[in-house]
């Protein structure tokens, strides 16, 4: 059984289900939707909570004060939680050469309010993650953005929010959502690595982790399950964006395993083996051909996919033929140290290893993949 309930930790954006559809080539082909509507929708399916922009909250009810206290409503009537929050930093024009990086001062300095406004809501529906994409920070001409200069920009903005947090005493970290490309010809931070690599020189690095989006390190052609496992290592990964992607085009937000469905079962496999026990949320958008009540098929199926690769993991690592085969291929070994305890680079001196024997022994790696897919295939 399939179905899934507040315990899966599943959360959606209010953009998600909210897309109205317009893209560069055409207009909305839905109406607004109101993110109280979303709310209760979410909360039938067995969803566990939303997250939203600033100015999601505005869909259909122009004064802040009252959207708020109508999606607050919704919040308590469902039990929904807000595990995270994020700012809308590039629809307005205003952001049109970024936000926290953008060459004009002036917009660096609104941008910084329009976060720390929003902070203060985020604060007061408990969220613990706050969302940080870049989609404006960057440039179409390297001659137009002063790289090195914009990396600076970036850390300021972010320690300068990270105090914000301590100063008010709220219980939030920031999460950094990498991009390469779209809306921006070259997006900075473009990869979890580039993310990972500023985030240690801000002054409160351990407030700071990556919230990964499937699709954007496909679109550049990277492993998305590598991507992650090495996020988990470092301790970063505050906060994950689960959707679909065929490989390196615009950035398509399908529904989490309708792109690459390998890839999708390697990442849940790798989630639920390795202990990452924050919100799995799906960015992801219900395709443009979609009617307003096949949004809601679009919701469920993102979750349906993630529990069905979820039992498919079990099945695949409680099998004993994919657990003799991963001995085979000596998997474990690799969590063995290369020096044994007590050991020094001198202790590496004395030479018995047969070199041609090691190169001739294979491992088996073929064997290994067909048993997974087979698994995924549904044959095992
Ligand atoms: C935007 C973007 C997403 C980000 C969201 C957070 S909004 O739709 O494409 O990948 O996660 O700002
Ligand atoms: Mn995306
Ligand atoms: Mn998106
Ligand atoms: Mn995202």
């Amino acid at each position: 059984n399939f179905t899934p309930t507040p315990d899966d930790r599943f959360t959606f954006g209010l953009w998600t289900v909210g897309w109205q559809a317009r893209d560069p080539f055409g207009d909305a082909s839905r109406p607004a939707l109101d993110p109280v509507e979303t709310v209760h929708r979410l909360a039938e399916l067995g969803a566990h909570g939303v997250s939203f922009h600033d100015d999601d909250l505005l869909a259909v009810e122009p004064d802040r004060d009252k959207a708020i206290a109508a999606f607050k409503k919704a919040l308590d009537e469902t039990g929904m939680k807000v595990p995270a929050a994020t700012t809308n930093l590039f629809t307005h024009p205003v952001f049109k050469d970024g936000a926290f990086t953008s060459n004009d001062r002036d917009v660096r300095r609104y941008a910084l309010r329009k976060v720390m406004r929003n902070l203060d809501l985020a604060a007061s529906l408990g969220a613990k993650t706050y969302v940080c994409w870049g989609g404006r920070e960057g440039s179409e001409s390297d001659a137009a953005k002063d790289v090195k200069a914009a990396m600076g920009r970036y850390k300021e903005a972010l320690d300068v929010i990270c105090q914000y947090v301590i100063d008010k005493g709220y219980d939030i970290r920031f999460a950094i959502e990498p991009k390469p490309n779209e809306p921006r010809g070259d997006i900075l931070l473009p990869t979890i690595g580039h993310a990972l690599a500023l985030i240690n020189e801000l002054e409160h690095p351990e407030m700071v982790g990556v919230n990964p989006e499937v699709g954007h390190e496909q679109m550049a052609g990277l492993n998305f399950v590598h991507g992650i496992a090495q996020a988990l290592w470092h301790g970063k990964l505050f906060h994950i964006d689960l959707n679909g992607q065929h490989g390196p085009k615009y950035d398509q937000d399908l529904i989490f395993g309708h792109g690459d469905l390998k890839s999708a079962f390697f990442l849940v496999d790798l989630l639920e083996t390795h202990g990452y026990d924050g919100p799995l949320v799906f960015d992801y958008k219900p395709l443009r051909t979609d009617d307003p009540q096949d949004v809601w098929d679009s919701a469920a199926a993102n979750m349906r996919t993630y529990l069905i690769l979820k039992e498919k993991s079990r099945v695949f690592r409680a099998d004993p033929e994919v657990q003799e085969a991963l001995r085979a291929s000596r998997v474990d070994e690799l969590a063995q140290p290369t020096l044994a305890a007590g050991e020094t680079w001198q202790d590496l001196a004395k030479d018995d290893f047969d070199v041609e024997a090691a190169a001739a022994r294979g491992f088996h790696f073929t064997r290994l993949n067909q048993l997974a897919l087979e698994h995924l295939m549904g044959v095992r």
